[in-house]
């Protein structure tokens, strides 16, 4: 059994409801969540021009092979409506493997641990909630580690707002 770590991310439609849907759907896919970070609303980077997302991180035991488990993600992302437009765009549910294990893959589909991953509060923020003592595959260092190595995360609150 494996254990994956998978970044949600919804900027269009009930933001929340489709995160939770997603959730749900990965046990449906053999893609079991063992723990669900809480909500995060963050501003956009890469495409800025776009509504704010709400982004969290999930751990999942799995049995399947990683290509496996993008091609379940990619399913719910299809079924949930995501239709692909631009790179970076607005999109109802995200669903990126940050890891696998301590896998390294780097092939034309798939890339792992995600690239980008340590430097986006998006994902470290929510994923040091839930996996803070995981070591980064590539680097050794912890996901504690690589956050507080961000400095201050002003794009990324408590979600809903007012919550510690
Ligand atoms: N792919 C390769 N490696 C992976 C992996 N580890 N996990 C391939 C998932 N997919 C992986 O992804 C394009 C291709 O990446 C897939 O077909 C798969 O074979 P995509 O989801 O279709 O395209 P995308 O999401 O538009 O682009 P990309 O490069 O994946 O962007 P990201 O990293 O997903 O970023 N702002 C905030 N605040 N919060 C966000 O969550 N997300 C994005 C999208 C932009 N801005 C954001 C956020
Ligand atoms: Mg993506």
């Amino acid at each position: 059994m494996a254990r994956v770590y998978i970044g949600l991310g919804a900027n269009l439609g009930d933001r929340r409801a489709q995160i939770e849907e997603a959730v749900a759907a990965m046990a449906v896919h053999g893609i079991r969540p063992v723990a669900v970070s809480p909500l995060y609303e963050t501003e956009p980077w890469g495409l800025v021009d776009q509504p704010r997302f709400l982004n969290a991180a999930c751990i999942a035991e799995t049995e399947l092979v990683p290509l496996a488990v993008l091609d379940a993600l990619q399913a719910i992302e299809h079924t949930m409506g995501r239709v692909r437009t631009v790179r970076y765009g607005p999109r109802p549910i995200d669903l990126d493997i940050l890891m696998y294990d301590g896998l390294r893959i780097a092939s034309e589909r798939l890339t792992i641990p995600h690239p980008g991953m340590l430097e986006r509060a998006t994902v470290l923020v929510p994923l040091a909630d839930i996996a803070a003592d995981v070591v980064h595959p590539l680097t050794g260092r912890t996901i504690r580690e690589h956050l507080a190595d961000l400095g201050p995360t002003p794009d990324v609150a408590p979600y809903p707002p007012g919550l510690p």
